[in-house]
């Protein structure tokens, strides 16, 4: 058993002129490449699920040995294919606001799109070093904005970060994501990532996760 890179599902350059294709090219290729290669390293003679999700939710049933390079990659593996599913061409899918059940409950657990969009952005800005901002679905069923540290997972559960749920989007603020274009100025690539973010699937794991 062995996990795989999946696809990108669109061209390198579909999300110029926010994210340009030379990043999306190394980020994907070589980043996310690497994380996939290193937990396979880590599983190798484990019986382990060969559910991304399954698999970092369950980070006690690794051996101790192989639980941190488990939690980075397994974590890496996990965060990088739900990004690159929540992303999708400006003005062609990516962009806007969510419409629908997402929206109403932006409404009503977060206090509507523009408190959001405050917190995702504060989440992200605020992470030093490297990590992730998310939007997720908490067991209470209310949507949640949150970050983590390195390529830890809201999924790993409360023992290992500080806002157990299930995530719907997430926001990668390691420099690999933005640095080419932005250099320094990760508050300019958070404001147009928002451009970029496919609402559509985003509604689509929040239905799935609630
Ligand atoms: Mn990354």
């Amino acid at each position: 058993m062995a996990f795989t890179l999946p696809d990108l599902p669109y061209a390198f350059n579909a999300l110029e002129p926010v994210i340009d294709a030379k990043t999306m090219e190394i980020h994907h290729d070589k980043h996310h490449n690497a994380y996939v290669t290193n937990l396979n390293g880590a599983i190798d003679g484990l019986s382990v699920s060969d559910d991304i999700n399954a698999l970092i939710t369950n980070l006690g049933d690794i051996p101790e040995d192989k639980r941190g390079a488990v939690r980075n990659n397994g974590g890496g593996h996990a965060n990088h294919s739900l990004f690159w599913q929540i992303l999708a061409t400006p003005g062609a899918g990516g962009g806007g606001q969510p419409s629908g059940e997402l929206g109403a409950a932006i409404d009503s657990d977060l206090g509507g799109f523009a408190k959001f969009q405050e917190a995702f952005s504060a989440a992200g800005a605020t992470r030093f070093g490297s990590g992730w901002a998310w939007l997720g679905v908490n067991s209470g069923n209310k949507l949640c904005v949150c970050s983590t540290p390195n390529q830890d997972n809201p999924q790993m559960g409360s023992s290992v970060v500080d806002c157990p749920c299930t995530p719907i989007l997430g926001m990668d603020v390691w420099e690999h994501a933005y640095y080419l274009n932005y250099q320094n100025r990760r508050p300019d690539y958070i404001a147009a990532f928002f451009d970029v973010i496919n609402w559509g699937q985003v509604a689509e794991n929040y239905a799935a996760a609630k």
